[in-house]
């Protein structure tokens, strides 16, 4: 049986191994000798650097080919080419232990690509120099949720009239996850609900996700000329990640006041004596819009 025994760092961090003999590679490389195992773990990106991740001589089970001297005698290193991953990873030529080298950041390395798979050969040979091994390993790399959904901006400023249609829609930015799966983008919520502005969400051809407000019910500049709304965009990850995004409404005036006057009647007593020309009543008159909508003459 086989036991793993390394100790890693983060929780989630799991290792799975799979071993299957690859004829084919042996056929295409055609030298005497060789014998390819292919082998595959499964990593969590950003695990701390210089983790271990195998153990190439144990978990090849290449000891079952090889006297115990020749065994011990084996050079392990990994091949710089055909690999762009192969500078990732560092081998110990003597214990077969390979490890990473470098930050292992999915969205770096697999930024379209949902399925992050890593290659690299390993090599090993014995102090003879007759036996000659090459191993192909797979890395799958998986996703963690270190990314927040994020706005590419802080805050946006909208103007409408005051006499918008009810349901109108407000469009604003959307939010980007650079994870994966249950790691990206989710949902958007109003961080407080409000009676005048809804939220809806649609989704694209590609399943992103389009959030819009909308006006929930009539406004009126007279009674609040300035809302101010925070969008949430959530991740579905644990624990989940969040951004935010204030938007500044600021409504603009329409003429929809007549000019009132202060009191709906007036009484004078005018005498007698009342010289001609004298001012005998002040009358007083508003209008609740604003600048040239609200001027009386
Ligand atoms: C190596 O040994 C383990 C444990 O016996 C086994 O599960 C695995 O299939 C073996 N791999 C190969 C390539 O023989
Ligand atoms: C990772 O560790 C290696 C030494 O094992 C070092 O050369 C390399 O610069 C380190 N890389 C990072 C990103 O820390
Ligand atoms: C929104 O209003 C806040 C103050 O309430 C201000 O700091 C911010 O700059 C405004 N945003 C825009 C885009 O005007
Ligand atoms: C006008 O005169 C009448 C009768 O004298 C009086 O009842 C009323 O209060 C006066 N109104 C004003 C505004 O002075
Ligand atoms: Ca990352
Ligand atoms: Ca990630
Ligand atoms: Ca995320
Ligand atoms: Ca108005």
């Amino acid at each position: 049986m086989y036991h793993w025994s390394q100790s890693f760092p983060r929780q989630r961090s799991c290792l799975r191994l799979g071993i299957s003999l690859a004829l084919p590679l042996l056929l295409v490389l055609n030298l005497p000798g060789v014998l390819a195992l292919d082998m595959s773990y499964t990593i969590d990106e950003e695990i701390v650097n210089g983790t271990v991740i195998g153990d190439i001589g144990r978990d090849s089970n290449v000891s079952r080919l090889l006297s115990q001297d020749d065994f011990r005698s084996l050079r392990y290193d990994i091949l710089s080419y055909p690999d762009d991953d192969a500078a990732l990873f560092a081998i110990d030529r003597v214990t077969g232990k390979f490890r990473t080298r470098a930050r292992i950041d999915r969205e770096l390395l697999c930024r379209y690509v949902v399925r992050c798979k890593l290659s690299l050969h390993v090599s090993a040979r014995t102090a003879s120099g007759q036996q000659f091994y090459t191993f192909p390993i797979t890395i799958l790399v998986e996703d963690i949720n270190d990314n927040s959904p994020t706005f590419s901006s802080d805050s946006v400023s909208v103007t409408l009239d005051e006499d918008v249609a009810v349901l109108s829609s407000i469009p604003i930015p959307d939010a980007v996850d650079e994870d994966i799966k249950e790691n990206a983008l989710q949902r958007y919520t109003l961080a407080v609900p409000s009676d005048k502005f809804g939220l809806k969400v649609t989704r694209n051809l590609d399943d992103s996700l389009v959030p819009q407000l909308y006006v929930k019910s009539a406004l009126n500049r007279e009674d609040q000329p300035f809302y101010q709304l925070t969008v949430v965009a959530l991740d579905g990850g644990t624990p989940q990640l969040s951004g935010e995004l204030q938007v500044n409404i600021t409504l603009r005036d329409v003429n929809d006041n007549p000019p009132r006057f202060l009191q709906s009647r007036y009484e004078v007593n005018v005498t007698e004596t009342t010289p001609v020309n004298s001012r005998i009543l002040k009358l007083e008159a508003e209008d609740a819009d604003l600048g040239i909508n609200g001027r009386l003459r």
